[in-house]
């Protein structure tokens, strides 16, 4: 049987290759899904990517994920930062979820370095540039 992996992108991360390379590299969105289902396949994983900028779609995806995912890794972009409902719906969902962030939210503004979502993660990678994603896809895989 297929195990599905749910992959969550938050607002504006549609940009990335595309500005603040310095910040957020050079690869876009489309170079980091392809490298997920490279390092999913062999692992017997399916990927279903989405990047949202809207809060109450990525919410609607979470809730989809207990019926069709077995497990999330999600990088909430902003909504780290100010979101309950999607902490809430991945409390609800009750998957194994890895957070990543891009850049190291802690050696920024202090805005960001506090997330919401960490505290219903089971795990978080920060600061690893897009290579995190692909190391979330291997720490998702050792929970599930
Ligand atoms: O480091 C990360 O992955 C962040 O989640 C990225 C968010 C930021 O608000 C978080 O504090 C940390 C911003 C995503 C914006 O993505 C862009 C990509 C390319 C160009 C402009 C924005």
């Amino acid at each position: 049987m297929t195990r599905t992996i749910l992959i969550l992108n938050g607002p504006n991360l549609n940009l990335l290759g595309m500005r603040e390379p310095n910040l957020y590299g050079s690869g876009t969105l489309e170079d980091v899904e392809k490298d997920c289902r490279q390092v999913a396949a062999p692992l017997g994983l399916e990927v279903d990517f989405h990047q949202s900028n809207h809060e109450g779609e990525l919410i609607g995806w979470i809730q989809d994920a207990r019926e069709n995912a077995v497990g999330i890794i999600i990088n909430p972009a902003a909504y780290s930062h100010t979101s309950i409902g999607i902490p809430d719906a991945l409390r609800a969902v009750d998957l194994p979820v890895i957070e990543v962030h891009i850049s190291n939210i802690f050696a920024r503004e202090s805005f960001r370095h506090h997330s919401h979502v960490s505290a219903v993660a089971n795990g978080v990678i920060c600061g690893l540039g897009l290579a995190g994603y692909t190391l979330a896809v291997s720490a998702l895989n050792e929970l599930i």
